[in-house]
């Protein structure tokens, strides 16, 4: 990261692409983790790289939904654990949450890789490893979960997150949060709270909102739960994308 001059118009752009090249080195990322880059790159290039009015608002209600919540789980892969890892800490520790490594390409060796990676970024505690209940209608490897963690959790953020994966969680009544830069993309499309912005800065946004939101009462929270309207911040971002605007 040292080599990339701060000052150079796609700073943010590259730093991102080294990032999930040294998780890849690292044993951290899997390799369809440089395609998913690029295509959330392509998408973050039309948003105008910043987070839109909508993303923020949603930002602020999954900090709500979290902050109310009894057991949140925030899910963490190849390419959120190469970005954001010290990020992803700092929000389970605002919201209280528990930090649960769940891959789409599952192998003991990249689960071990990634829990030692978040423990060296200040993580304490990381579930996942255990992996001793199963999402309902999904295939083995990929329904792999924690009894103690996303599968009893009530709300849970999938950042990057498979389709399929998004929509049994869905049907498992969780409160779904997913982070995706393609608001065209399934998981955004059957989250109750989508968010489309780049992880890189939603996720220290999440915190901000989290912190502002510490000491609202829970009737705020929930206020600001009932205003959010879902297909509003999806067509807000479709527009954006297409239209510039
Ligand atoms: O580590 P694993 O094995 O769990 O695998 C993780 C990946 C991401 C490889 C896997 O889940 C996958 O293949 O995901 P998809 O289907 O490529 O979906 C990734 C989505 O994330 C796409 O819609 C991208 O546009 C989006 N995306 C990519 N980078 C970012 C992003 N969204 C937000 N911030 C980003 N930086």
């Amino acid at each position: 990261e040292e080599e990339i001059p701060e000052d150079h118009p796609r700073y943010q752009d590259l730093i991102t692409r080294h990032r999930i090249e040294n998780g890849v080195e690292k044993g951290i990322t899997h390799l369809q983790g440089m395609h998913a880059e690029g295509r959330g790159s392509a998408f973050d290039y039309l948003l105008g790289e910043e987070t839109i009015p909508s993303a923020d608002a949603a930002e602020r209600v999954a900090a709500a939904h979290l902050l109310l919540a009894e057991q949140p789980v925030l899910s963490i892969n190849g390419n959120v654990a190469a970005l954001v890892p010290g990020e992803m800490v700092a929000l389970a520790d605002a919201v209280d949450a528990d930090l649960e490594v769940n891959l789409f390409n599952r192998t003991p060796e990249r689960i071990e890789a990634i829990a030692e990676h978040l423990r060296e970024h200040g993580a304490e505690d990381v579930k996942g490893l255990t992996a001793d209940a199963r999402i309902p209608n999904l295939d083995h490897q990929r329904a792999k979960v924690d009894a103690d963690g996303i599968y009893a959790a009530d709300v849970v953020v999938v950042p990057l997150e498979d389709g399929d994966r998004a929509e049994a969680l869905q049907e498992m009544e969780k409160t779904e949060i997913v982070i995706d830069l393609n608001p065209l993309s399934r998981s955004p499309q059957v989250a109750e709270v989508p968010i489309v912005d780049n992880i890189i800065r939603a996720v220290p946004n999440m915190t901000v909102h989290a912190e502002e939101l510490a000491t609202a009462s829970e009737d705020e929270l929930r206020a600001i739960i009932e205003e959010f309207d879902r297909e509003r911040a999806l067509e807000a971002a479709e527009e954006r994308i297409r239209n510039g605007v």
